[in-house]
């Protein structure tokens, strides 16, 4: 732009406006990674991908009616009022060069068709657990290990459920000595983070250069 014209505009003398050298620096762009969310029904994806993102997260909460009655079981979770029906959408930020984008993904049964497009592109999975229903989480690891997508296993402690170690919840679930079990706090941003940071440390590992 001719520099007078841009100086009328109000905008830099031309000298200025040339970007900047970490503005042309590709190495230094932050990569962007998706990341899914799967477990069973009311485990805690939706809580997860909203106390981690700095975005306003995208959600699409569907009110439960009594016609979701028989096959929605809400003994572990009374306070539920909402599900999701299509999917949760958040980001996060983990260093200055590394962007998280978190898709979660719809719990009930009769959604799981959108796994496929959810997963595509994505590096990892965090397939959240409860003790108290362990089996529910069985759909999501079998599909990421059908499907060789890195996970780890992150068991959502529920207040006043009993608290198992890790090495308990591994043995319980079959799940293979390489990928990381951890226990964590869905609703705590640390906790969170601590279960993100093992998992693209995991994807790292588990994903060939
Ligand atoms: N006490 C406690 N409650 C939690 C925790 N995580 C989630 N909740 C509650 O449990 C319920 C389930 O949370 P959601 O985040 O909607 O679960 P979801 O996995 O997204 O559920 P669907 O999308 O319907 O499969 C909500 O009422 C949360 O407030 C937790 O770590 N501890
Ligand atoms: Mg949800």
């Amino acid at each position: 732009m001719d520099s007078a014209v841009s100086e009328l505009l109000g905008g830099l003398p031309a000298e200025e406006e040339q970007l900047q050298v970490w503005q042309t620096d590709r190495s230094r762009a932050p990569i962007a990674t998706k990341i899914v969310v799967a477990g069973g029904f009311g485990v805690g994806k939706t809580t997860l991908v909203s106390a981690v993102s700095e975005i306003q997260p995208l959600q699409t909460e569907a009110l439960m009616t009594q016609a979701s009655e028989e096959t929605d079981d809400l003994t572990a979770t009374p306070g539920k009022t909402t599900t999701t029906v299509a999917m949760d959408f958040g980001r996060i930020t983990l260093d200055d060069d590394l962007v998280l984008y978190l898709f979660g993904t719809p719990g009930q049964q009769r959604f799981w068709f959108m796994w496929d497009d959810l997963v595509r592109g994505a590096i990892g999975a965090v397939v959240l657990a409860d003790t108290r229903r362990l089996p529910d989480c069985f759909p999501a690891l079998d599909y990421f290990e059908s499907c060789g997508l890195p996970y780890v296993v992150a068991v959502n402690h529920f207040d006043g459920s009993e608290r198992f170690e890790p090495e308990d919840v591994r043995e319980a679930l079959t799940v293979p000595p390489h990928v990381p079990v951890l226990v964590m706090d869905a609703r705590r941003r640390i906790s969170v983070i601590e279960t993100l940071l093992a998992l693209v440390g995991h994807a790292l590992e588990a994903t060939p250069e």
